[in-house]
């Protein structure tokens, strides 16, 4: 029988996931094919210059979906389904820290990891694990009997999980075995029919819409999808154009005249979904819930941990100069800031290390000894391709879920938080966590190599 090896696996899973989500909230539709129309003018107005950060069909199919779930088991089995498709967990996110309101999640994202991979199909999975452990969030009583409630739900089937395990072993499964796999697995997060527990849901919100949403049901669902486009100022200007009220801002590095770097998203609340309420008498009422959203992205160069650091101070000094002129037009500011701040050619990045590149020669014969990689470019010897960014920023992802909560919530600074980091990630997860930079260096380095070698000249001198 024919086997269905992970990619494929990957693939047909985001299609299915893509198409499930597109049932259940509508407004995603129109955000695809607002994309694909943006995506389609890009690629007619820039020609092959539009495809430096990946192929036009590579872009088009990417999508990144959001989940979110309640407790280390539920995490460890997530990792496992994700396993089965050829993604790994990349880099933690403590957004607990990264908001100002009630988020009290920690994350991760499970994404391919080589190049390839990543060029046959790019779906990654932003994937949250709620904190009832800490307390600036939940009191003693309340963390008791919201443990309770996650320690006794199961998200994922005993045979999904056999499946995965298979998938993740042999690298692939049997055909009839992967269309039962991924029915379950699109399954599994789907939106639930059953029954909401109105009052303890509304007692979870209280402390936090994001506590609620994991806690206050028996399931977990597809919070977003999100796909991806190739200028993002425009698409925010068709998706106002046809009446969908966006975030007021789009988040990560301005719009500008330099290199697009990192990450850009920006979204808009999903209308409110019928769910069904069941009172403390038992009787079932008719409710609405508004939980989930509309995103899309852009994605530019990868940095490095110094062109990060660049980042970060950037974005803190836009914050201040907008804090000191309030009314001021941010998107303006923003650019102004990195206009001085910033280097604005790739050549810029490459010279001062901030970012991440594949080089390449141009010609045939042995570099010139000695040279360092921008004089190489200078003297046009060799050529240097984007690394993609393939992760996601902590601060917009924050910015992500806040921008989309009604109440702030409830977090009390005086209490100590509960601990969490990669190294925690890791022994959870009983996984190699990934370093975002390590396999970014990693990428370039191969290719650095690669080009002295073919050279003939075994050392690099940068
Ligand atoms: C995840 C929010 C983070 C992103 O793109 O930064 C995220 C969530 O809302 O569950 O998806
Ligand atoms: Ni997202």
């Amino acid at each position: 029988m024919k086997a269905i090896p992970q990619w494929r696996l990957r693939a047909a899973f985001a299609q299915r996931l893509s198409d499930m989500y597109g049932r259940e909230v509508p407004a995603y539709t129109t955000l695809v094919e607002v994309s694909r129309e943006v995506n389609d003018h890009v690629l007619r107005t820039t020609g092959a210059d539009a495809e430096r950060f990946g192929s036009i069909g590579r872009v088009t199919a990417e999508r990144h979906g959001a989940i979110r779930v309640g407790t280390p088991r539920e995490l460890r089995e997530v990792a496992r389904i994700f396993g089965a498709l050829g993604m790994h967990p990349v880099g933690f996110y403590d957004l607990r820290a990264a908001s100002a309101s009630a988020v009290p999640v920690v994350s991760t994202a499970f994404r391919p990891i080589e190049p390839d991979e990543l060029a046959r199909n790019p779906f990654r999975m932003f994937t949250s694990m709620l904190t009832p452990d800490d307390p600036r969030f939940f009191d003693a009583d309340l963390r008791a009997r919201l443990e309770a409630f996650l320690a006794g739900r199961r998200l994922f089937s005993p045979e999904l999980l056999g499946l995965a395990e298979v998938a993740e072993r042999d690298g692939e499964l049997p055909e009839v075995d992967a269309q039962r796999f991924l029915d379950l697995a699109v399954g599994s997060f789907e939106l639930s029919t059953e029954p909401i527990d109105r009052v303890w849901y509304e007692e979870l919100e209280k402390v936090s819409a994001v506590a609620a949403d994991i806690g206050g049901v028996r399931s977990t669902h597809v919070n977003h999808l999100t796909p991806r486009v190739l200028d993002i100022d425009d698409l925010y200007r068709r998706m106002s154009g046809r009446g969908i009220r966006m975030i007021d801002d789009i988040q990560g590095p301005p719009g500008w005249n330099g290199p697009d770097v990192l990450l850009r998203q920006t979204s808009f609340r999903a209308l409110s979904e019928p769910r069904v309420l069941r009172e403390p008498d038992g009787s079932l009422t008719r409710g609405s819930l508004r939980v989930r959203f509309g995103e899309v992205e852009a994605r530019g160069i990868a940095l490095t941990p110094a062109g990060r650091a660049r980042y970060d101070a950037l974005q803190e000094e836009i914050d201040e100069r907008a804090a000191g002129r309030p009314g001021a037009d941010r998107a303006e500011l923003a650019r102004e800031v990195w206009e001085r701040g910033f280097p604005a050619t790739e050549r810029g990045l490459v010279q001062h290390e901030l970012a991440y590149f594949e080089y390449r020669p141009l010609a045939e014969g042995p570099l010139p000894a000695g040279a360092s990689l921008t004089e190489l470019l200078d003297q046009g010897l060799i050529a240097a391709e984007p690394i993609t960014y393939e992760d996601f920023l902590p601060r917009s992802a924050a910015g992500i879920f806040q921008s989309n909560l009604s109440e702030e919530g409830i977090r009390d600074d005086g209490q100590q938080e509960a601990h969490y980091d990669a190294e925690w990630l890791s022994v959870t997860l009983d996984r190699h966590v990934h370093d975002p930079f390590e396999l970014y260096g990693r990428q370039q380095a191969r290719s650095v190599e690669k080009l002295f070698r073919d050279a003939g000249r075994p050392t690099l001198t940068t």
